[in-house]
């Protein structure tokens, strides 16, 4: 080739390179290369989802409700005649290897309610409130700012916590479809870490150590062969810029899924959470679109919804002008009458939830099915 040839491949080529760049349009990928066909499956679903609407999720929906523990179906079911298309569940104390969670309902059937979950065409995502490896206390017990340091390799505690991973690994591969394929899981560890009330958090250990932590608990996983996760990072609110939120992100090379936490507090608090969630989703959307994520509104609400129309007025005009995969709303504790997050019949904001339900872009389990 002689040289104005050479000179003209070359110019051919960073110029199809640069257009390509250009025209290439948003399309998550997975960070894991092992993830198994369901897994991408599912992400695939996530992605398609996105286009259509806002998927819909609550915490522990299936085992239990306001008021009803063994008896009883979601009490989003109840209220609006569908279920949810995103399930949250909670491991906390699977690691100890008991064989109830924290919130008392059994792995079992937590693991039955995962199975139907995938049956019916839903998505599973997991939280995991990990007991302190240091100190032996819960997930709150911020008494120490040693704990993520002891854990990682060379400390002392290193080997407590593998044995917890394992606990969690044995636990992720046995979640099997009707055909024996692992079901795939939205998984969240360490969550609102940039907060300080979880042993995890801000002022307890350093970002480095922080996102040490989530690449050894990945890498632990993923030689394990647990390749049927999606891992999601959420932190806490209150960030206002892109750089403020990556501080303490784990890394594009093991997330697939970015979000956030925020709560309304009280009926006063309205305007700051609507604000709080805009800001929010405004850099998570961004950076998703990036970085080829999928973007969240990990966990929300509003604790006994006091606000009879918070589902239209609130949570929905801040967050519908989003391209977001799912919002969840936190637990119906059966033990503790205050402490709901989702409507059940007769309670205020019962009506106003199936106006939201009714809404053409949120999508409950019916709206999900695959082709
Ligand atoms: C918290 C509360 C607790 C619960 C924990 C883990 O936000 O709901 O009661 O134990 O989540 O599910």
């Amino acid at each position: 080739m002689n040289k104005i040839s050479y000179t003209f491949v070359i110019i051919m080529i960073f110029g199809y390179l640069g257009c390509s760049k250009q025209s290439s349009s948003y399309q998550p990928t997975i960070a894991n290369p092992n993830a198994t066909t369901e897994t991408k499956n599912l992400h695939e679903r996530m992605v398609q989802l996105m286009k259509r609407g806002i998927m819909y999720g609550h915490q522990d929906d299936l085992v239990y409700g306001h008021t009803w523990k063994t008896e009883g179906v979601s009490d989003v079911k109840q209220v609006t005649g569908d279920f949810p298309a995103v399930f949250g569940w909670e491991i906390g104390d699977l690691e100890l290897g008991n064989s109830y969670s924290l919130d008392s309902v059994s792995f079992d059937e937590i693991r039955k309610g995962i199975e139907w979950v995938a049956a019916s065409g839903g998505f599973n995502t997991i939280s995991w409130h990990c007991n302190n490896p240091l100190t032996g206390g819960n997930a709150w017990d911020v008494s120490s700012n040693q704990v993520v340091k002891s854990i990682l390799p060379n400390g002392n505690k290193h080997e407590a916590y593998i044995k917890m991973l394992e606990q969690t690994a044995d636990f992720l591969l046995s979640l099997k479809d009707k055909n024996g394929a692992l079901i795939p899981i939205i998984f969240r560890p360490f969550h609102e870490n940039t907060g300080s009330w979880f042993w995890w958090g801000k002022d307890l250990c350093t970002a480095d150590d922080y996102i040490a932590l989530w690449h050894f608990t990945v890498n632990f996983f993923n030689q394990k062969g647990v390749n049927n996760i999606l891992y999601a990072y959420s932190s806490a609110s209150g960030f206002t810029t892109s750089d403020e939120y990556l501080e303490r992100y784990p890394g594009d090379d093991i997330i697939d899924i970015i979000g956030f936490d925020e709560y309304q507090g009280n009926v006063d608090d309205k305007e700051n959470y609507m604000q709080s969630i805009s800001t929010g989703l405004d850099i998570v959307t961004t950076l998703a679109k990036q970085n080829n994520k999928i973007p969240i509104l990990a966990e929300t609400g509003f604790e006994s919804i006091p606000d009879s129309s918070w589902w239209t007025a609130t949570l929905w005009p801040a967050i519908k002008d989003y391209q977001i995969s799912y919002v969840l709303t936190w637990r119906n504790a059966h033990d503790r009458g205050t402490h709901f997050y989702a409507p059940f019949p007769g309670q205020g904001s019962a009506s106003d939830f199936v106006t939201f339900k009714n809404e053409k872009r949120t999508l409950f389990m019916k709206d999900v099915q695959p082709e």
